[in-house]
């Protein structure tokens, strides 16, 4: 029993020893296990990472805006949830509520937008000089 408990201390002693000698020597070898260490100890947040420090609120939700189309042109996320609009095309783009909730009026491209949903309900937008395209985003 007792040489159990040894054997393992002496294991995990080697591996954090290992960890630091990596972290030291290799700049690569850090972020690649950091944030694997940071994704475990986060519960709720999956699919963005960046800005999830913010414990409290739904982490942001990113669209792409490629090819004459939203994408994901169907969105459904919590609310309080911060969207952020970025035009990959090489013309303007707009990202305009059918409600008049938001209008980003012209994105030129590499240009991003943001709204942070509040209220729950299903917001449909489209681009204002493209009107062929369309989004919604679901808020629960
Ligand atoms: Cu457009």
């Amino acid at each position: 029993m007792k040489k159990t408990i040894v054997s393992v201390i002496v294991i995990v002693l080697a591996c954090l020893a290992m960890y630091f000698i990596a972290r030291s020597f290799g700049p690569s070898a850090a972020p690649s296990s950091v944030p694997a260490v940071e994704t475990a100890a986060q519960t709720g947040s999956s699919a963005t990472p960046a800005q999830a420090s913010v414990s409290n609120a739904p982490a942001p939700v990113a669209v792409n805006i490629r090819n004459f189309s939203f994408s994901p042109a169907t969105l459904a996320v919590p609310a309080g949830t911060k969207v952020t609009w970025t035009n990959g095309d090489a013309v303007e783009h707009t990202v305009t509520a059918n409600n008049s909730l938001f209008d980003s009026k012209p994105l030129a491209p590499g240009q991003s937008f943001s709204y942070t949903f509040t209220t729950a309900g299903s917001v449909a937008y489209h681009c204002a000089i493209h009107p062929m395209m369309t989004g919604t985003v679901v808020v629960r």
